[in-house]
């Protein structure tokens, strides 16, 4: 057997079931063998999508994605992705084929690529190495990194004899030191106003936080990427940092004692630290020793596994009657009367000819049906579809924004599409954002995914034009003719509407309540007299 075909099996026989990729010469066998052990292949048109469409799958399933490329130019390709992904410690393995010759014009340096992003470089050595190096590349990516596994074109085509594929490492959730409990108890038995911020390190612990937030009074909020862990919970302030609604900000920052739970801490979950305020105590929990305290100095940093910590914790208080804490009756009228953006009063700025960003999206998430996972692309336009539109759980919320590049926002609808085929997909982009991309409109149409893809359409880079306008910078370098991208989704095989007006949505509703046999392409002519809040 040859060794692109050995290692396209052993990985199916670790359980990889899913992969994406554009297919060269150079991946065509690994990718084939894929096949053949069992997986399914979604052919991508670019290597960004695929590589993008693979982190979102892995995110939404909280399995490691996998993802192959042609080597060279289909591994650049791929590095806009990759880097998003490592930056989201997503477990992503690239199967990266590789040309080894050095003055090869197809040659490039995986590994210095790799470093480059944050991403870990690996490579199969050998014929006789080659299962126990993609199995090592594997288990690497299951601890929540990112891995290129180069597959040197000589070393693919050489034969091997591959032996059994060892099963995977089992691994379990760290536990905390009791002091460290202890220190964390004491710290919530004095809070008189606790505040929990979950990161995507709580993802699937919200029982055991929202038992310890029971226990000691807290309020409930998440970083973006969180978004949707508390949700049904009516202690819940969603989201925390530059998408906060006012009264999240306001609560958030009358609290004294903070506790991030899997969570960073960075510059967007904190407003670059101005929600944090300066009196309160500030507790990190992270099963990884090393993100603690990266982003801001914390009173307190307790290695430890999140649901384990919060139930030892939770424990450590019980006996006594839950802590009222911040939990008044008066707050939780708040909360239920001004707790999401679309409780905020705002002057509707339509005018027939544009729509009103904010009516777009609220009218929009009365129509859509509430079992959807919305995935949203970078500009000015993001914090509209992030915030006024709601997601039923923390997997329906796909946000690949650690890069901030904007153009990743189909693939991740597809990705989590592909996931999740139980739940609408929504993706939502701006126009930058959208022809940025637009090669895996393709993609949509051909895997027929009944996918909502509402383009807010400003004809500009908005963010641009709100950052240097308010101080009279030239703005023509990044504003756009008007585009029909209405009839460019037509032409991919979508169904197409132009939105200027509420009453222009009556289509979409057709739509939902037909067999939704072609996907669905919104493209709504938004005003933009304005910056967004967050971007302001
Ligand atoms: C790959 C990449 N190139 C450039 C940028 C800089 N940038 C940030 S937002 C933005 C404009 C995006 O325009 P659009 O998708 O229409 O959204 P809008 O800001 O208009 O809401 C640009 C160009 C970026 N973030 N990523």
């Amino acid at each position: 057997m040859r060794v692109a075909e050995a290692v396209g099996r052993g990985l199916a026989g670790l359980g990889v079931n899913t992969v994406f990729g554009v297919v060269g010469s150079g991946n065509f066998h690994v990718t084939n063998a894929l096949v053949a052990g069992g997986a399914r292949f979604v052919a991508a048109r670019h290597e960004g999508g695929a590589t993008v469409m693979a982190d979102a799958w892995a995110r939404t399933t909280g399995v490691p994605g996998v993802v192959t490329v042609h080597q060279g130019p289909g591994l650049t390709n791929a590095m806009t992705g990759i880097a998003e992904a490592a930056k989201s410690r997503t477990p992503l393995l690239v199967l990266a084929a590789e040309a080894p010759e050095v003055r090869s014009n197809f040659h490039v340096d995986v590994a210095g690529l790799a470093a480059a992003v944050g991403a870990v470089g690996e490579r199969i050595y050998s014929p006789d190495s080659a299962l126990a190096d993609a199995h090592r590349a594997y288990a690497t990516a299951l601890g929540r990194r990112t891995v290129i596994l180069a597959l040197p074109l000589n070393v693919q085509g050489a034969a091997c004899e591959p032996g059994p594929v060892p099963a995977l490492r089992r691994t379990y959730p760290t536990a905390p030191a009791a002091e460290a409990v202890t220190a964390l108890a004491e710290a919530l038995r004095g809070a008189r106003r606790p505040v929990f911020i979950a990161g995507r390190g709580a993802r699937g612990r919200a029982a055991e936080l929202e038992r310890l937030a029971g226990a000691c009074g807290a309020l409930l909020a998440t970083s973006a990427v969180a978004k949707g862990l508390f949700r049904g919970s009516p202690w819940n302030l969603d989201v925390s940092g530059g998408f906060a609604t006012p009264l999240a900000a306001e609560l958030i920052g009358d609290a004294d004692v903070i506790v991030g739970w899997g969570c960073s801490l960075n510059m967007w979950t904190t407003r670059h630290g101005k929600l944090i305020p300066p009196q309160a105590t500030l507790v990190q929990v992270d099963d990884d020793p090393a993100a603690i305290g990266v982003h801001r100095p914390v009173h307190l940093g307790v290695p430890g596994d999140v649901a384990e910590t919060a139930g030892a914790v939770a424990d450590a208080l019980g006996g006594s009657p839950g802590a009222t804490g911040y939990r008044s009756a008066e707050v939780q009228a708040r909360i239920a009367g001004q707790g999401r953006w679309r409780d905020v009063a705002y002057k509707d700025e339509s005018d027939g000819e544009r729509i009103d960003p904010r009516t777009l999206s609220i009218a929009l998430d009365d129509l859509l049906p509430a079992e959807r996972t919305v995935a949203v692309d970078s500009g000015n336009f993001m914090g509209y579809p992030s915030m006024f539109l709601s997601v039923p759980d923390e997997a329906g919320f796909c946000f690949t924004q650690a890069f901030q590049s904007i153009g990743l926002g189909l693939a991740t609808a597809i990705g989590a599409a592909i996931a999740r085929p139980d739940r609408l997909t929504v993706a939502a982009l701006g126009d930058g954002g959208a022809l940025m991309g637009v090669s895996e409109l393709e993609t949509v149409a051909r895997l027929g995914l009944p996918m909502v893809v509402i383009v807010y359409d400003d004809e500009a880079y908005g963010a641009e034009v709100h950052h240097f306008g308010p101080d009279g910078e030239p703005l023509e370098i990044v504003r756009f003719p008007p585009t029909d991208i209405a009839a460019i989704g037509r032409g991919f095989g979508f169904e197409g509407v132009t939105v200027r007006d509420a009453a222009d949505l009556a289509p979409v509703r057709d739509w939902l309540a037909g067999p939704r046999e072609r996907p669905l392409l919104i493209d709504a002519k938004i005003t933009s007299a304005h910056g967004s809040w967050w971007l302001e």
